[in-house]
């Protein structure tokens, strides 16, 4: 008999994924943490019903949400990571040689779990030097912060349970305040087709606070329902228009390997369908 996990993010729609071998599983009063093996997607991590990130997929994921910006800022020294546990957002924001990054996760379990469980995502970047791991409630560090960053990167889970706060208008105005003029916050905004009163809520939220709220997307399998979109605040207009030439420049210039985006794909991501164009108010 096959067991499935059968995820419980929508009420009215879901995806199931076979657990081949069920590798951890701690069910307490305040979360279910399950990681699996699965032959398609490798390694699943799940929380509360919910698949946070598979070994199979993760990099269109990270890499999206961490080179998109930093190449588009083109000058980002100080990076910040908002959550991100597993390590693999850590792992594509270290791959820029000239970047410092501090990674602020609530959870210190979650972090030590996914280092051990979860290997492969974070592939070292916590013995990194330029790695600076902070435990503490991501929406008080960007209030009190003395830092400033030029990218702040929000790698959460969707906005139900504690991750919600990561959703809010005061959160969005914390990260101004620690931001860099011209700075850059991309933000998970979930899959549009299925949570679009995520694309509204976040275009008003992040709308208090910068002059230029956007989105950009990729399909990411195991975030199932179509494409995903990335939240995107600055007060920069320019910087998601660059063209694919000169990010072509950035890209052979920061010397990154990457799986999945290219120069062409990080400039026509910011191209939206009506549908996502139609949330936006
Ligand atoms: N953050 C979890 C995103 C979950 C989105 N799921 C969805 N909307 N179907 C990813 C953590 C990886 N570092």
């Amino acid at each position: 008999m096959t067991d499935w996990f059968v995820e419980t993010l929508h009420p009215e729609f879901s995806q199931g994924l076979t657990m081949d071998t069920l590798l951890y599983r701690d069910k307490s009063d305040i979360q279910d943490l399950v990681i699996f093996e699965n032959e398609r997607f490798g390694r699943v991590m799940c929380l509360d019903g919910v698949v946070q990130t598979t070994e199979g997929d993760e990099f269109v994921y990270h890499e999206m949400l961490a080179h998109v910006p930093i190449l588009a800022h083109g000058n980002a020294r100080n990076v910040l990571i908002i959550g991100g546990g597993d390590g693999g957002m850590a792992r594509e924001a270290l791959k820029h040689q000239n970047v410092q990054v501090t990674m602020v996760e609530i959870d210190r379990a979650v972090v030590d779990f996914c280092a051990e469980h979860l290997p492969n995502h974070s592939a070292g970047a916590f013995d990194n030097p330029r790695l600076d791991l902070v435990i503490t409630d991501g929406a008080k560090f960007v209030q009190e912060t003395d830092k400033r960053f030029d990218v702040i990167i929000v790698d959460s889970t969707d906005p139900i349970g504690p991750g919600a706060v990561l959703f809010t208008a005061e959160f969005y105005a914390g990260c101004k305040r620690c931001l860099t003029d011209g700075g850059i916050v991309v933000t998970q905004n979930g899959v549009p087709f299925v949570q679009p009163e995520e694309v509204t809520n976040s275009f008003q939220r992040l709308g208090e606070s910068f002059a230029d709220v956007h989105f950009y997307r990729a399909a990411v399998p195991t975030y199932q329902g179509g494409d995903m979109t990335f939240g995107w605040a600055t007060d920069n207009k320019d910087l998601r228009h660059l063209t694919a030439s000169e990010l072509e420049a950035r890209y052979a210039a920061a010397g990154i390997e990457t799986r999945y985006v290219t120069p062409a794909f990080h400039a026509a991501s910011f191209a939206l369908p009506k549908t996502i164009l139609d949330l936006m108010r």
